[in-house]
């Protein structure tokens, strides 16, 4: 199996770990940003995260990736029994809601992600995020960053606040967990893990998922 992806895309950290925890055998193929050329051709689109089948088919969009896994991997499950619908609907406000809340304290660190690969690929980034989200976005985000990551960890205290007293979001993991942890790795776009010492439960949940592949292999 081969998974097209962009390193520091919360979507394809979501589908990586979904992988490890089922136990899959698959290669990470890093599309460059602007040339694309490779996810092109597999999929027929420009979006990550995207997954070819030994059979040769090729899915997008991590929900129905990882709806498309539980069937043809069913165990362990991503879907605790009666408990679907909830894990669904979650992972839904996480990848939309959450997600856009995060993004938007992320620019800077993602910004200079893409810097580092070079100016095409910088102006690129700059060019497909303020056609979504209006000219001078970027600029403004990095203004008002500060403000952006209160909103940030205010959205995340209720989440916080649940994993108080158990190591999933649901209590026994599911697929809101790899969503929520695809999201909280915006707080890793730079390399080190930046998720604030207020929320130490959510960060003990990072890492507890992060872990998830060395356990399997060991
Ligand atoms: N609903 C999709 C969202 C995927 C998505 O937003 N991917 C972003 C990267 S995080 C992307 O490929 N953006 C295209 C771009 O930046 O050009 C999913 O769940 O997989």
């Amino acid at each position: 199996m081969r998974l097209y992806q962009f390193a520091v895309s919360p979507f394809c950290a979501k589908v990586r770990k979904i992988l490890d925890f089922k136990g899959i055998d698959y290669e990470a193929m890093e599309v460059d940003y602007v040339e694309r050329k490779e996810l092109v051709m597999a999929s027929g689109q420009m979006m990550v995260p995207a997954v070819t089948f030994d059979s040769g088919e090729t899915l997008t969009d991590s929900e129905q990736i990882a709806t498309v896994v539980e069937e043809r991997y069913p165990e362990p499950t991503l879907f605790p029994h009666a408990w679907q619908g909830v894990h669904l609907a979650l992972a839904r406000y996480f990848d939309a809601e959450l997600e856009d809340a995060l993004f938007r304290a992320a620019v800077p660190y993602e910004l200079a992600h893409y810097r580092s690969q070079g100016a095409d690929h910088a102006a690129l980034w700059c060019l497909i995020r303020e056609r979504k989200y209006g000219s001078g976005f970027v600029d403004q985000m990095v203004r008002e960053h500060s403000a952006n990551l209160s909103r940030a960890h205010k959205l995340l205290a209720p989440l916080e606040d649940s994993l108080g007293d158990r190591p999933f979001i649901l209590g026994r993991i599911g697929y809101a967990d790899f969503a929520l942890y695809g999201q909280l790795t915006y707080f890793a776009v730079t390399g080190s893990l930046t998720i604030p010492p207020t929320l130490p439960h959510l960060r003990a949940f990072f890492e507890r998922i992060d872990r998830i592949s060395s356990a399997l292999e060991a």
